[in-house]
């Protein structure tokens, strides 16, 4: 089944954001299969967004990750990883619809809450770069024929 890496940013944490964005995956029909809060080492930010190294906002963008706690989470499902950018909505949450996280919740493109891999392989790397095998737990909800056909 597909999984997906997703990462609240020290802002959804600070704003007390967690439950109400948990809550979104949860009751779209996703299945939570690893969670954790971190402080993140400047060392694993730089890898993070090793594909940003050369952008202007790298710096800024390692600074704010390693601020303050972060919370990890990876997510099952069907198609999850194009569902949950969805989910997030656009990367300038000023141009993220009503509805998304990011139009709910925020204004700033350095402020914009949430991480979410942008492709399967992309989320593959991230998963194994956040989390062991052994923190990840593979389940199937009783309610699994209730979602899927
Ligand atoms: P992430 O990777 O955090 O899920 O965001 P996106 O996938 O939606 O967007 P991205 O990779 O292009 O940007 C990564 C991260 O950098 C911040 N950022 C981005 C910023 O501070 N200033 C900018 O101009 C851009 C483009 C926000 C997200």
């Amino acid at each position: 089944m597909e999984r997906t890496f997703i990462m609240i940013k020290p802002d959804g944490v600070q704003r007390g954001l967690v439950g109400e964005i948990i809550k979104r995956f949860e009751t779209k029909g996703f299945t939570l299969v690893g969670l954790k809060q971190l402080a993140v080492s400047r060392e694993l930010a730089e890898n993070h967004y090793g594909v940003h190294k050369e952008r202007p906002f790298f710096g800024s963008l390692v600074d704010f990750i390693t601020s303050a706690p972060v919370v990890a989470m990876v997510w099952e499902g069907d198609g999850v990883v194009a569902s949950a950018r969805k989910i997030i909505g656009a990367t300038n949450p000023l141009s993220a619809e009503p509805g998304t996280i990011r139009g709910d919740f925020g204004v700033s493109i350095g402020r914009n809450l949430i991480h979410g891999s942008d492709a399967i392989e992309t989320a593959q790397t991230e998963i194994a770069l956040w989390f062991s095998d052994n923190e990840l737990v593979s389940w199937e909800p009783t309610i699994t024929s209730w979602l899927y056909e």
